[in-house]
């Protein structure tokens, strides 16, 4: 198009110095006026929209997004997110690759000030890595990235918990250490505990300690414990039993201490047959069981100091007697009185059938039959001479064993801590069956006297006074009992030691 009035030049050459200075001068006014407003605020700056046909502020180059590195635990969500006060696009990356909404990816972008936002939920392994957010304008790109680590827990162990004897009244305690994530819940006999009342459960954390607390022991609280563990590697449990020691009531009625009137009793008693002159009691039992101990307990309680009559001790070998002789003994007072019973003693059974004492000599001795000093040992393990075996019997020449050689109570030695061990020595007990049913064809009344007490309960160990509300001691008087490990004895007649 020609402008008319200046020689055929073209419209645009005669209008474009004019234009263009028009152009500057409203520019340098707009320039002017946003820096009014803006402060020197280096990157604002006006462009002018040639399709809009009007001034518009263009956004600044973007910044780098600051990114903080993280590490979580798998299972916690993982959340990135960046503000920025204009105009700009992003995306998130992980390890160079765009992340997309959905599933456990949640992309945010809110308007005002934007803000970019990356929520993974329920963090696993593979979640690690680089992420990354670019933002794009007009003005340029910038990017910031940052690492996760996500830690998995090791899978949980089981926990040991230890078997607790626990007397009434006392408290309940276990307590377990994981230094790893990980849940944890109590059971009693498979039932969850609940905190509260005599119940105390409490979780600590770093390290994760598990403690249960039962307060001021019942009887019930007796039964097993389980700690069961989990996290999202798996689970785990461990067991212990409480045991609880005591009964609120003995289970046989003894007066403790009055000891003094049952010896003065003892000393002035005498046998209604006078030609027995005395009381013979027949120590028999199992190898170590505790006979001879019991003849030096005796006599010690009398003599009222420590007394060794009886040879005792740790045995030659675990199945060999430390007694070899057969040899009764009185017992004295501290005056050197004595006293109107005598205790004989006797090597120990063994569970070899041809070892250790016969049983055919044990049924002379009840008999009366067996001299002082006598031993007899068919085991091979021994090579000591038999000395000869004088006997009373109603065909030989010699005189009937008189009233006070037989015995008049036989007295089965058991070891209480060796019972489950006794229980499987089948010849042993078959042993002690002959002399018992013996015994019970002679009309020699028996007894039991269980040893080594102290060893089957802590309860007794502290004080022997606590054997009648002893459970431990009461199961194994059952135990014995219906295992039939005492036959011909009634429950009353055990004794203990
Ligand atoms: N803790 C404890 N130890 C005991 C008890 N009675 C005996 N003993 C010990 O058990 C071991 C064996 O005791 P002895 O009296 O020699 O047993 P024994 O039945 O005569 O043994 P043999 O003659 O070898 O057949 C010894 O070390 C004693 O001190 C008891 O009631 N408690
Ligand atoms: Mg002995």
């Amino acid at each position: 198009m020609l402008c008319l009035g200046c020689n055929g030049k073209s419209l645009f050459e005669c209008f474009y110095p004019s234009l263009m200075a028009f152009n500057l001068k409203v520019l340098i006014q707009a320039s002017q006026k946003r820096t009014a407003q803006r402060g020197c605020d280096p990157c604002a700056y006006l462009s002018y929209d040639l399709v809009m046909g009007q001034f518009i502020s263009a956004p600044p180059k973007p910044t780098a997004p600051r990114l903080n590195d993280q590490i979580v635990k798998k299972g916690q969500n993982i959340t990135f997110s960046w503000e920025a006060d204009y105009e700009v696009n992003g995306k998130w990356k992980k390890d160079g690759q765009t992340l997309r909404d959905g599933g456990r990816i949640r992309i945010e972008q809110l308007s005002d000030p934007k803000c970019f936002k990356l929520t993974i939920t329920n963090a696993e392994e593979n979640d690690e890595g680089e992420y990354t957010l670019e933002l794009e304008n007009r003005a340029g790109k910038a990017s910031g990235s940052a690492k996760v680590s996500v830690l998995v827990p090791p899978k949980p162990t089981a926990p040991k918990l230890k078997d607790q004897p626990v007397k009434i009244g006392q408290n309940i305690t276990f307590s377990w250490e994981a230094d790893y994530e990980v849940n944890g819940k109590w059971k009693k006999d498979g039932q969850t505990l609940r905190d509260g009342g005599r119940i105390k459960i409490e979780q600590l954390a770093d390290p994760n300690c598990f403690k249960l607390t039962i307060t001021n022991a019942e009887e019930n609280d007796e039964g097993e414990y389980t700690l069961e563990l989990w996290n999202s590697e798996g689970k785990e449990s461990g067991s212990a039993k409480v045991n609880i020691l005591e009964y609120n009531t003995a289970w046989r009625h003894i007066s403790w201490g009055e000891n003094e009137e049952r010896k003065t009793f003892l000393m002035q008693y005498k046998p209604s047959n006078e030609k027995a002159e005395h009381l013979h009691f027949l120590l028999c039992g199992s190898v170590g069981s505790g006979k001879s101990s019991i003849i030096n307990t005796i006599s010690s309680a009398f003599q009222k100091r420590p007394v060794v009559k009886a040879t005792a001790g740790a045995a030659i070998s675990l199945d060999q007697s430390q007694t070899t002789d057969y040899k009764t003994y009185q017992i004295k007072d501290n005056e050197g009185t004595v006293l109107p019973f005598v205790f004989s003693d006797t090597m120990g059974l063994e569970n070899e059938e041809d070892a250790g004492v016969n049983t055919s000599d044990i049924i002379r001795a009840l008999k009366g039959e067996l001299e002082e000093g006598y031993m007899r040992r068919w085991s091979s393990h021994s090579s000591m001479e038999k000395p000869p075996l004088r006997r009373w019997s109603s065909h030989s020449s010699m005189e009937k064993p008189p009233l006070f050689k037989k015995a008049h109570c036989l007295v089965n030695v058991i070891a209480a801590n060796k019972i489950p061990l006794l229980r499987e020595s089948e010849n042993i007990i078959k042993k002690m069956h002959e002399v018992r049913k013996a015994a019970s064809k002679l009309g020699i009344p028996q007894v039991v006297f269980m040893t080594h007490v102290d060893l089957c309960c802590p309860l007794v160990q502290e004080d022997l006074k606590n054997i009648f509300l002893s459970k431990e001691i009461k199961e194994i008087v059952r135990f014995m009992y219906f295992n039939n490990m005492c036959v011909c004895v009634c429950l009353q007649n055990i004794f203990f030691r």
